[in-house]
Protein backbone atom coordinates (compact mmCIF):
# COMPACT_ATOMS: atom_id res chain seq x y z
CA UNK A 1 0.00 0.00 0.00
CA UNK A 2 1.00 3.64 -0.72
CA UNK A 3 2.36 5.78 2.47
CA UNK A 4 1.06 8.77 2.55
CA UNK A 5 3.51 11.96 3.03
CA UNK A 6 2.38 14.53 6.07
CA UNK A 7 4.24 18.19 6.34
CA UNK A 8 5.66 18.29 9.05
CA UNK A 9 7.76 20.30 11.16
CA UNK A 10 9.68 19.02 14.62
CA UNK A 11 10.49 21.79 16.82
CA UNK A 12 11.26 22.20 20.31
CA UNK A 13 9.54 24.32 22.38
CA UNK A 14 10.81 25.31 25.87
CA UNK A 15 11.80 22.22 27.00
CA UNK A 16 9.55 19.68 25.19
CA UNK A 17 9.51 18.82 21.47
CA UNK A 18 6.59 18.09 19.43
CA UNK A 19 6.08 17.47 15.61
CA UNK A 20 3.82 20.15 14.27
CA UNK A 21 0.88 20.10 11.41
CA UNK A 22 -1.13 22.37 9.80
CA UNK A 23 -4.70 21.33 10.91
CA UNK A 24 -5.75 20.69 6.53
CA UNK A 25 -3.04 17.99 6.54
CA UNK A 26 -4.22 16.07 8.80
CA UNK A 27 -7.29 13.71 8.54
CA UNK A 28 -10.72 15.65 9.42
CA UNK A 29 -11.82 12.49 11.03
CA UNK A 30 -10.32 12.46 14.58
CA UNK A 31 -10.61 8.51 15.06
CA UNK A 32 -8.48 8.54 12.02
CA UNK A 33 -6.64 11.96 12.68
CA UNK A 34 -5.56 9.92 16.53
CA UNK A 35 -4.31 6.44 14.56
CA UNK A 36 -2.47 8.63 12.20
CA UNK A 37 -0.67 10.60 15.32
CA UNK A 38 0.32 7.49 16.71
CA UNK A 39 2.43 6.14 14.04
CA UNK A 40 3.48 9.76 13.79
CA UNK A 41 5.52 9.15 17.00
CA UNK A 42 5.93 4.57 16.96
CA UNK A 43 3.28 4.60 19.96
CA UNK A 44 2.08 2.48 21.55
CA UNK A 45 5.86 1.05 22.37
CA UNK A 46 8.21 1.90 25.13
CA UNK A 47 10.71 3.09 22.79
CA UNK A 48 9.19 4.40 20.28
CA UNK A 49 11.47 2.94 17.79
CA UNK A 50 8.69 2.91 14.90
CA UNK A 51 8.44 7.06 14.92
CA UNK A 52 9.67 10.13 15.88
CA UNK A 53 8.34 10.01 19.39
CA UNK A 54 11.43 9.95 21.94
CA UNK A 55 10.05 7.40 24.56
CA UNK A 56 9.63 9.98 27.17
CA UNK A 57 5.81 12.31 27.49
CA UNK A 58 8.13 15.53 26.89
CA UNK A 59 9.07 14.01 23.45
CA UNK A 60 5.88 12.75 22.60
CA UNK A 61 3.72 15.59 21.46
CA UNK A 62 1.64 17.11 18.97
CA UNK A 63 0.86 20.76 17.96
CA UNK A 64 -2.24 21.51 15.23
CA UNK A 65 -2.14 24.54 14.25
CA UNK A 66 -4.92 26.26 11.71
CA UNK A 67 -5.21 30.14 11.00
CA UNK A 68 -8.25 31.65 13.33
CA UNK A 69 -11.34 32.86 12.37
CA UNK A 70 -11.59 34.25 15.49
CA UNK A 71 -11.25 38.52 15.90
CA UNK A 72 -8.88 38.38 18.80
CA UNK A 73 -6.67 35.40 17.85
CA UNK A 74 -4.44 35.09 14.89
CA UNK A 75 -3.94 31.35 15.01
CA UNK A 76 -5.89 28.65 17.07
CA UNK A 77 -3.48 26.10 18.66
CA UNK A 78 -4.70 22.39 19.76
CA UNK A 79 -2.24 20.46 22.19
CA UNK A 80 -2.30 16.54 21.80
CA UNK A 81 -0.38 14.36 24.11
CA UNK A 82 0.42 11.03 22.42
CA UNK A 83 0.79 8.20 24.75
CA UNK A 84 4.39 6.24 24.87
CA UNK A 85 3.07 2.94 25.39
CA UNK A 86 -0.49 2.80 25.43
CA UNK A 87 -2.52 3.73 21.96
CA UNK A 88 -4.25 6.64 23.04
CA UNK A 89 -4.16 10.52 22.33
CA UNK A 90 -5.07 13.14 25.11
CA UNK A 91 -6.69 16.37 24.42
CA UNK A 92 -7.38 17.15 27.92
CA UNK A 93 -4.68 19.61 28.96
CA UNK A 94 -2.87 21.83 27.69
CA UNK A 95 1.02 22.70 26.66
CA UNK A 96 2.44 25.62 27.39
CA UNK A 97 5.94 24.52 26.43
CA UNK A 98 4.93 23.90 22.82
CA UNK A 99 3.06 27.09 23.14
CA UNK A 100 6.44 28.61 22.71
CA UNK A 101 7.03 26.60 19.11
CA UNK A 102 3.11 27.72 17.88
CA UNK A 103 4.36 31.27 16.79
CA UNK A 104 7.45 30.07 15.36
CA UNK A 105 5.54 27.48 13.28
CA UNK A 106 3.03 30.29 12.44
CA UNK A 107 5.36 32.26 10.58
CA UNK A 108 6.95 29.36 8.54
CA UNK A 109 4.12 28.40 7.56
CA UNK A 110 2.92 31.56 6.94
CA UNK A 111 0.02 32.29 9.02
CA UNK A 112 1.26 35.05 10.12
CA UNK A 113 3.89 37.67 8.61
CA UNK A 114 6.49 38.73 10.08
CA UNK A 115 6.85 42.35 10.98
CA UNK A 116 10.16 43.85 12.20
CA UNK A 117 12.10 43.91 14.60
CA UNK A 118 9.64 41.55 16.27
CA UNK A 119 6.15 39.97 15.83
CA UNK A 120 3.76 39.66 18.11
CA UNK A 121 1.21 36.15 17.92
CA UNK A 122 -2.54 35.91 19.10
CA UNK A 123 -2.78 32.41 19.97
CA UNK A 124 -6.08 31.02 20.61
CA UNK A 125 -5.46 27.47 23.28
CA UNK A 126 -8.55 25.10 21.81
CA UNK A 127 -7.88 22.80 24.70
CA UNK A 128 -9.08 24.96 27.12
CA UNK A 129 -10.40 27.96 25.82
CA UNK A 130 -7.88 30.62 26.30
CA UNK A 131 -5.73 33.22 24.76
CA UNK A 132 -2.35 33.76 25.07
CA UNK A 133 0.26 36.24 22.75
CA UNK A 134 3.98 35.55 21.97
CA UNK A 135 6.10 38.00 20.78
CA UNK A 136 9.01 36.38 18.50
CA UNK A 137 12.49 38.09 17.40
CA UNK A 138 11.97 38.73 13.55
CA UNK A 139 14.77 41.02 12.88
CA UNK A 140 15.08 40.81 9.56
CA UNK A 141 11.32 39.99 8.68
CA UNK A 142 12.04 35.98 9.33
CA UNK A 143 12.25 34.30 12.73
CA UNK A 144 15.55 34.47 13.98
CA UNK A 145 16.23 31.37 16.51
CA UNK A 146 19.73 32.48 17.42
CA UNK A 147 20.18 34.78 20.84
CA UNK A 148 21.01 34.57 24.07
CA UNK A 149 18.74 33.13 26.50
CA UNK A 150 19.79 30.41 28.15
CA UNK A 151 16.73 28.09 29.60
CA UNK A 152 17.01 25.43 32.27
CA UNK A 153 16.55 22.00 30.76
CA UNK A 154 17.82 22.86 27.58
CA UNK A 155 21.83 22.85 26.18
CA UNK A 156 22.92 26.31 24.60
CA UNK A 157 21.42 29.78 24.29
CA UNK A 158 18.36 30.68 21.82
CA UNK A 159 16.45 34.03 20.96
CA UNK A 160 13.82 34.65 23.67
CA UNK A 161 9.97 34.28 23.38
CA UNK A 162 7.73 36.15 25.47
CA UNK A 163 4.58 34.24 26.42
CA UNK A 164 2.05 36.02 28.08
CA UNK A 165 -1.38 34.72 29.26
CA UNK A 166 -4.11 37.05 30.52
CA UNK A 167 -7.12 35.12 32.31
CA UNK A 168 -6.05 31.37 32.85
CA UNK A 169 -7.41 30.78 35.97
CA UNK A 170 -9.59 27.11 36.00
CA UNK A 171 -8.25 26.74 32.64
CA UNK A 172 -9.90 22.91 32.73
CA UNK A 173 -11.57 22.99 35.63
CA UNK A 174 -13.70 25.97 35.89
CA UNK A 175 -11.98 28.02 39.04
CA UNK A 176 -8.62 28.35 39.95
CA UNK A 177 -9.34 26.51 43.31
CA UNK A 178 -12.03 24.13 41.62
CA UNK A 179 -12.77 22.22 45.19
CA UNK A 180 -13.75 25.36 46.94
CA UNK A 181 -10.99 25.08 49.36
CA UNK A 182 -7.49 26.32 49.90
CA UNK A 183 -6.75 23.06 51.29
CA UNK A 184 -8.26 19.74 51.09
CA UNK A 185 -7.63 16.04 52.86
CA UNK A 186 -6.79 12.93 50.69
CA UNK A 187 -5.54 10.02 52.53
CA UNK A 188 -4.74 11.83 55.60
CA UNK A 189 -2.50 14.17 53.68
CA UNK A 190 -2.71 17.75 52.95
CA UNK A 191 -3.26 19.53 49.30
CA UNK A 192 -3.86 22.54 47.32
CA UNK A 193 -5.60 21.88 44.15
CA UNK A 194 -5.17 24.48 41.99
CA UNK A 195 -5.57 25.42 38.10
CA UNK A 196 -3.75 28.29 36.77
CA UNK A 197 -3.66 27.31 33.39
CA UNK A 198 -2.65 23.57 34.09
CA UNK A 199 -4.80 21.40 37.01
CA UNK A 200 -2.16 20.54 39.91
CA UNK A 201 -2.59 18.96 43.48
CA UNK A 202 0.24 20.38 45.11
CA UNK A 203 1.75 18.25 48.25
CA UNK A 204 4.31 18.78 50.87
CA UNK A 205 7.24 16.35 50.11
CA UNK A 206 7.58 15.72 53.67
CA UNK A 207 3.98 15.01 54.31
CA UNK A 208 4.92 11.67 52.59
CA UNK A 209 8.10 10.89 53.47
CA UNK A 210 10.28 12.58 51.01
CA UNK A 211 12.68 15.67 50.94
CA UNK A 212 11.39 17.34 47.25
CA UNK A 213 15.04 17.48 46.43
CA UNK A 214 15.28 14.01 44.99
CA UNK A 215 16.34 13.29 41.44
CA UNK A 216 14.29 12.36 38.61
CA UNK A 217 15.36 8.66 38.36
CA UNK A 218 14.85 8.37 42.26
CA UNK A 219 11.27 9.75 41.90
CA UNK A 220 10.35 7.59 38.82
CA UNK A 221 12.10 4.66 40.97
CA UNK A 222 10.29 5.36 43.69
CA UNK A 223 6.98 3.06 42.85
CA UNK A 224 5.37 2.93 46.76
CA UNK A 225 5.54 7.27 46.58
CA UNK A 226 3.88 6.90 42.58
CA UNK A 227 1.37 4.25 43.59
CA UNK A 228 0.23 6.89 46.59
CA UNK A 229 0.04 9.76 44.68
CA UNK A 230 -2.05 7.93 42.09
CA UNK A 231 -4.55 6.96 44.58
CA UNK A 232 -4.69 10.76 45.83
CA UNK A 233 -4.89 11.98 42.21
CA UNK A 234 -7.78 9.30 41.26
CA UNK A 235 -9.33 10.88 44.53
CA UNK A 236 -8.84 14.67 43.41
CA UNK A 237 -9.86 14.59 40.11
CA UNK A 238 -13.31 14.19 39.98
CA UNK A 239 -13.61 16.55 43.02
CA UNK A 240 -11.60 19.63 40.82
CA UNK A 241 -14.61 18.83 38.15
CA UNK A 242 -12.41 16.59 35.95
CA UNK A 243 -14.11 13.50 36.56
CA UNK A 244 -12.48 9.74 35.89
CA UNK A 245 -9.47 10.96 35.68
CA UNK A 246 -7.65 7.59 35.48
CA UNK A 247 -7.22 7.68 31.83
CA UNK A 248 -6.26 11.33 31.98
CA UNK A 249 -2.99 13.06 31.79
CA UNK A 250 -4.56 15.84 34.14
CA UNK A 251 -4.04 16.69 37.48
CA UNK A 252 -0.16 16.34 37.73
CA UNK A 253 1.08 15.73 41.02
CA UNK A 254 3.35 18.47 42.67
CA UNK A 255 5.75 17.78 45.38
CA UNK A 256 6.57 21.03 47.48
CA UNK A 257 9.61 22.08 49.10
CA UNK A 258 11.69 24.67 50.87
CA UNK A 259 13.69 26.78 48.00
CA UNK A 260 17.26 25.72 48.32
CA UNK A 261 18.87 27.41 45.33
CA UNK A 262 18.11 30.99 46.37
CA UNK A 263 14.27 30.68 44.40
CA UNK A 264 10.54 30.67 45.65
CA UNK A 265 10.05 26.86 45.80
CA UNK A 266 11.21 23.72 45.19
CA UNK A 267 9.16 21.70 43.05
CA UNK A 268 9.53 17.79 41.45
CA UNK A 269 6.07 17.20 39.00
CA UNK A 270 4.85 14.20 38.20
CA UNK A 271 3.12 14.34 34.60
CA UNK A 272 0.76 12.71 36.29
CA UNK A 273 2.97 9.10 36.32
CA UNK A 274 6.50 9.96 35.32
CA UNK A 275 8.47 12.85 36.67
CA UNK A 276 8.82 15.69 34.61
CA UNK A 277 12.82 16.78 34.19
CA UNK A 278 11.75 20.26 34.70
CA UNK A 279 8.69 21.43 35.15
CA UNK A 280 5.83 22.45 32.67
CA UNK A 281 5.08 26.29 32.09
CA UNK A 282 1.40 26.06 32.65
CA UNK A 283 2.52 23.87 35.64
CA UNK A 284 4.89 26.42 37.13
CA UNK A 285 2.33 29.03 36.99
CA UNK A 286 -0.17 27.11 38.91
CA UNK A 287 2.53 26.29 41.20
CA UNK A 288 3.53 30.34 41.42
CA UNK A 289 0.50 31.04 42.22
CA UNK A 290 -0.32 28.48 44.88
CA UNK A 291 2.93 30.52 46.69
CA UNK A 292 0.14 33.38 46.82
CA UNK A 293 -2.12 32.08 48.46
CA UNK A 294 -2.66 32.26 52.24
CA UNK A 295 -3.23 28.68 53.49
CA UNK A 296 -1.94 26.92 50.78
CA UNK A 297 0.10 23.94 51.13
CA UNK A 298 3.42 26.61 50.15
CA UNK A 299 2.28 28.47 52.60
CA UNK A 300 5.39 28.58 55.05
CA UNK A 301 7.53 26.89 52.50
CA UNK A 302 7.69 29.75 49.77
CA UNK A 303 9.79 32.48 49.96
CA UNK A 304 7.64 35.41 49.27
CA UNK A 305 7.82 39.29 49.10
CA UNK A 306 4.41 41.32 48.42
CA UNK A 307 4.81 43.34 45.23
CA UNK A 308 2.38 43.37 42.77
CA UNK A 309 4.20 42.30 39.94
CA UNK A 310 6.32 39.65 41.21
CA UNK A 311 9.22 37.15 39.26
CA UNK A 312 8.39 33.94 41.28
CA UNK A 313 11.18 31.41 40.90
CA UNK A 314 10.09 27.56 40.91
CA UNK A 315 13.34 25.04 41.48
CA UNK A 316 12.84 22.20 40.11
CA UNK A 317 15.50 18.95 38.77
CA UNK A 318 16.78 20.78 36.14
CA UNK A 319 17.40 24.02 37.60
CA UNK A 320 14.81 26.90 37.70
CA UNK A 321 11.94 28.35 36.08
CA UNK A 322 11.05 31.90 36.91
CA UNK A 323 7.09 33.01 36.03
CA UNK A 324 5.97 36.76 36.36
CA UNK A 325 2.82 36.75 38.13
CA UNK A 326 0.77 40.30 37.79
CA UNK A 327 -1.98 41.29 40.44
CA UNK A 328 -4.98 43.83 40.63
CA UNK A 329 -4.60 46.18 43.66
CA UNK A 330 -7.02 43.69 45.42
CA UNK A 331 -3.99 41.28 45.32
CA UNK A 332 -6.12 39.01 42.50
CA UNK A 333 -3.73 37.29 39.84
CA UNK A 334 -4.54 39.03 36.65
CA UNK A 335 -1.99 37.37 34.47
CA UNK A 336 1.70 35.69 33.79
CA UNK A 337 4.19 35.87 31.50
CA UNK A 338 7.29 34.14 30.81
CA UNK A 339 10.13 33.28 28.60
CA UNK A 340 11.00 30.73 26.86
CA UNK A 341 12.83 29.20 23.56
CA UNK A 342 12.11 27.83 20.34
CA UNK A 343 14.22 25.62 17.46
CA UNK A 344 13.22 24.67 14.08
CA UNK A 345 14.80 21.09 14.45
CA UNK A 346 13.65 19.72 11.31
CA UNK A 347 11.31 20.41 8.32
CA UNK A 348 10.06 17.77 5.88
CA UNK A 349 7.24 14.72 5.41
CA UNK A 350 6.52 12.29 7.57
CA UNK A 351 5.88 9.18 6.25
CA UNK A 352 2.78 7.28 7.44
CA UNK A 353 1.67 3.87 6.33
CA UNK A 354 -0.75 3.04 3.71
CA UNK A 355 -2.40 0.39 6.39
CA UNK A 356 -3.01 3.26 8.93
CA UNK A 357 -4.62 5.42 6.66
CA UNK A 358 -5.79 4.09 3.62
CA UNK A 359 -6.78 5.62 -0.03
CA UNK A 360 -10.48 5.19 0.87
CA UNK A 361 -10.21 7.95 2.98
CA UNK A 362 -9.45 9.75 0.45
CA UNK A 363 -7.07 12.84 1.01
CA UNK A 364 -6.72 15.37 4.19
O1 LIG B 1 2.45 22.72 31.95
C1 LIG B 1 4.41 18.67 30.48
C2 LIG B 1 5.77 20.27 29.30
C3 LIG B 1 4.47 19.87 29.91
C4 LIG B 1 3.31 20.73 29.84
C5 LIG B 1 3.28 18.14 31.19
C6 LIG B 1 3.58 22.19 29.92
C7 LIG B 1 2.68 23.03 30.76
O2 LIG B 1 6.75 20.40 30.01
O3 LIG B 1 2.22 24.03 30.23
O4 LIG B 1 4.45 22.75 29.31
O5 LIG B 1 2.89 18.73 32.20
O6 LIG B 1 2.74 17.12 30.76
O7 LIG B 1 5.84 20.42 28.08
Amino acid sequence: MRQRRIPCLLMRGGTSKAACFLAEDLPQDKDLRDRVLLAVMGSPDRRQIDGLGGADPLTSKVAIIRRSTRPDADVDYLFAQVNVDRASVDYGQNCGNILAAVGPFAVERGLVAASRPVTEVRIFMENTGQLATAQLATPHGEIDYDGDLQIDGVPGTAAEVLLNFSDIAGSSCGSLLPTGNVRDLFDGVQVTCIDNGMPVVLLRAADLGRSGYETREQLDNDEQLKAHLEAIRLQAGPRMNLGDVSQRTVPKMTLLAEPRAGGTISSRTFIPHRCHASIGVLGAVSVASACLLPGSVADGLARISNERDQRLSVEHPGGEFSVLLQRDSQHQLTGAGLLRTARLIFSGDVQIPGYIWPEQYGEA
